[in-house]
């Protein structure tokens, strides 16, 4: 069966990260985010990748090639972002047969969605805290019976989770009206697929939407945890790596460093002299932490630098940002409430009581800068010496 992979959104509420990489290929551990939706399709059985891409596609298109994992790789483009019903018709012509969507933002239980490809047409869902924010999925006598956007008082605390397989008629039924948010939506095509076909329920073991900055740390949390001990690189002898530490070719660890894994050093990255690199990091291609740096839980992408005496806890910096000597994080509000930040222009908590800073590729801050918990720095922002920066910019 074909895997539609739907990775052409624009990813506003991830930005500044977005601004110039898509959200599918933000980093996840030792790949791209999209990849791990991909590999859950390989390992579910897909005949076919089908990539639904549109913002920034060359940089998806590039990652893929025409095979991944020994599966072939075909791309459908979808030309305005205009939904994911929309989005699925623009890989229709690619489609033979019943066929499989997924969302390439989010992240699946491997077991759960070959349990998917293997019943019918299904739908996968997850129970949630707070259904409201989700389409919700009702169930009866072991069908789905139901979808419903985002409603006020939800019949169920199952949210649909974007991995469905569709019965080959579907392909017809893509076309549906713009829903109130402007959008043409795949709830629609659902709908009409529960009324017309036994449509299975397959709850999944583990599900991540990640839409939100936190959700990108919430990710890598979830994978870094599956890593195994890796030492490829170059370790001091002086150095004390502990637990699930992966270290690629290429990457350097030097004398007086101390490693809480689970972590994991891409290659080239080089740490040290005397720092600390606490679990849930991820240090990406080629970035530098050195001397007295203590960081912790956070996701440094490609190039970055966090180069002297700095403390950088919970939070994501994206590719290329410097860190002037003495930058320092706030990951942690006095009154122990949960830390909020702006998504879109509105102030939404981030759920988590630990949660730093978002920097924006090309950030630099000059030494000594204080950031407070919560900021978001866009793309190329710049502090100035001994600054305290309590809003965004
Ligand atoms: P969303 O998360 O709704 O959209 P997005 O990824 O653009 O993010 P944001 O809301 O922050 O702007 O999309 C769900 C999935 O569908 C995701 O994998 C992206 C994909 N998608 C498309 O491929 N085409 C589209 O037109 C839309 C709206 C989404």
């Amino acid at each position: 069966m074909q895997a539609v992979i739907l990775a052409a959104g624009q990813g506003t509420r991830m930005r500044p990260l977005t601004e110039s990489l898509p959200k599918p290929m933000l980093p996840v551990a030792d790949r791209p985010l999209v990849a791990h939706t991909a590999d859950v399709a390989v390992e579910a059985g897909a005949s076919e990748l089908v990539i639904v891409v549109g913002y920034e596609a060359d940089t998806i298109r590039t990652y893929f090639g025409d095979e991944y994992r020994g599966v072939p790789v075909t791309f459908a483009r979808q030309e305005t972002q205009a939904g994911t019903a929309d989005a699925v018709r623009a890989a229709s012509d690619s489609l033979d047969g019943p066929f499989a969507v997924l969302n390439g933002d989010n992240l699946y239980d491997s077991d759960s969605i070959e349990t998917l490809f293997g019943s019918g047409p299904a739908l996968a869902t997850y129970r949630v805290a707070n259904p409201s924010n989700y389409g919700v999925i009702s169930v009866d006598s072991g069908r789905v019976s139901g979808i419903v956007e985002k409603p006020a008082h939800p019949p169920t605390d199952r949210a649909n989770t974007g991995a469905y397989v569709f019965p080959e008629t579907a392909r017809e039924w893509l076309d549906v009206p713009e829903s109130e948010r402007g959008e043409h939506e795949i709830t629609d095509v659902v709908s009409r697929v529960i009324e017309q076909f036994d449509v299975t329920p397959v709850e999944l073991d583990r599900w991540l939407d990640v839409g939100r900055p936190w959700e990108l740390l919430e990710a890598n949390e979830w994978h870094l945890a599956e890593l195994d001990r890796r030492i490829a690189g170059d370790v001091s002898d002086d150095a004390e790596l502990r637990g699930p530490v992966v270290v690629e070719a290429g990457a350097t660890v030097e004398p007086g460093v101390v490693i809480d894994g689970p972590a994991l050093l891409r290659s080239g990255a080089t740490v040290g002299p005397n720092a600390y690199v606490r679990s849930g990091t991820l240090l990406g291609e080629n970035v530098h932490v050195g001397q007295s740096v203590e960081i912790k839980n956070s996701v440094v992408m490609a190039d970055s630098n966090v180069p002297h005496l700095s403390y950088v806890g919970d939070s994501v910096l994206g590719r290329d940002v410097n860190l002037g000597a003495g930058t320092n994080v706030a990951n942690l509000r006095h009154d122990g409430a949960d830390v909020r930040i702006t998504v879109k222009g509105e102030r939404v908590s981030t759920g988590r009581r630990k949660f730093g800073v978002v920097a924006g590729d090309g950030v630099k801050t000059a030494i000594n800068t204080s950031l407070n918990a919560g900021v978001v720095l866009s793309a190329g922002a710049t502090t100035t010496p001994g600054e305290t920066v309590t809003r965004d910019r």
